[in-house]
């Protein structure tokens, strides 16, 4: 385990976008923790595209951690349609909350961005170092480019300010709070709720987007907000980390071990009128390795807890 470089007791922690999966996430994770307090804000009460909201109420709650969890995210299809939505809103999120932690005197600033910043055709694993060498993959260039903007401040606010700023880069990411829209969701979400209601249904087949032959790999929140504070504990460097758990999977395996999980029998039914996008982008995690952190939550465990949430949060009679 890494030595301690900031010790979190007693401080006042903002999570930027706590209601949102990510978010969320890094809320339960910190009610382990000693925390001085907890600062929250909805985009209601504070428009983070906004700069003058932004820092006004940086300087009246004083926060001295800052966790930047919020951010406008989608799927295939939400960034391959609303590309300027994605890189505007990102990029002014990534800007504003920069400056007014930085304006505000905080003492740390975590960045969560996105494995979709490297390279289409990046070598796989993606190790960090593949960041910029390529060009990316057009389905989410909008939202990779404000979350290559995100990183590239914190790094150059350290370098020119000294501001400790730190940057993580998560791959697919699912779990409690995840967004289960048809159109706008994530590849896992999106068949949780496909394969659910074919089963509903006693419908034949379940309609996959693309060939399935893509992999990707996912990695629970809950894990993610564990390695977010273990890497505000124990990280200080300029660049960033990735966190991810390793190993990938087809989407026609996940969409398989989803149906087992589910108890769907059904056979599956690919589109290829709608994009595969990146064939693959597993993440090079030697760095967090280094760290010594390791994910816990096995993939059939936490698809089986999604879909407890889903049935629970998301289906007719849901609470
Ligand atoms: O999670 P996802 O939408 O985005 O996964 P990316 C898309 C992959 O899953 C593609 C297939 O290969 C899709 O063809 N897929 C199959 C589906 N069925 C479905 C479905 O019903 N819905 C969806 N959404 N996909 C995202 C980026 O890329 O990764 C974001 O666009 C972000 O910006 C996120 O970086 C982590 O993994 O392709």
């Amino acid at each position: 385990m890494s030595e301690q470089v900031y010790d979190l007791a007693g401080k006042r922690v903002w999570v930027a976008g706590h209601r949102g999966m990510v978010g969320s996430a890094i809320v339960r994770r910190l009610g382990d923790e000693p925390i001085g307090e907890l600062i929250t804000a909805t985009s209601a009460e504070v428009d983070l595209t906004r700069q003058e909201p932004t820092e006004a109420f940086v300087a009246r709650t004083r926060p001295e951690v800052v966790v930047m969890a919020a951010a406008r995210v989608g799927g295939i299809e939400a960034n391959r349609t609303r590309q300027a939505e994605f890189l505007y809103e990102n990029l002014m999120i990534a800007a504003n909350v920069t400056e007014a932690a930085y304006r505000g005197g905080v003492e740390r600033l975590v960045v969560l961005g996105s494995s979709c910043i490297y390279p289409r055709e990046a070598p796989q694993p993606m190790a960090e170092s593949s960041l910029l060498t390529g060009p990316l993959e057009p389905t989410n260039e909008g939202y990779a480019i404000a979350k290559i903007a995100a990183l590239e401040l914190g790094k150059m606010y350290r370098r020119q300010y000294g501001f400790d700023a730190i940057s993580l880069m998560p791959t697919n990411l699912y779990g409690p709070g995840d967004n289960y829209d048809p159109v706008s969701s994530h590849v896992m979400a999106a068949l949780i709720r496909k394969v659910h209601e074919a089963k509903v249904a006693g419908a034949p087949s379940v309609p996959v987007w693309g060939t399935g032959t893509p992999r990707r790999e996912f990695l629970h929140v809950d894990d993610l907000a564990d390695a977010t504070l273990l890497a505000l504990s124990t990280y200080a460097g300029e660049e960033h980390v990735n966190v991810g758990v390793g190993e990938d999977i087809s989407i026609r395996e996940l969409a398989e071990l989803i149906c087992e999980v589910i108890g769907y029998e059904g056979e599956l039914e690919f589109d290829p009128s709608k994009p595969d996008g990146m064939p693959r982008k597993l993440l090079d995690v030697t760095r967090l390795r280094g760290l010594g952190w390791e994910p816990r939550i096995a993939l059939r465990d936490g698809i089986a807890e999604a879909y407890r949430w889903f049935v629970e949060h998301e289906t007719v009679g849901a609470g």
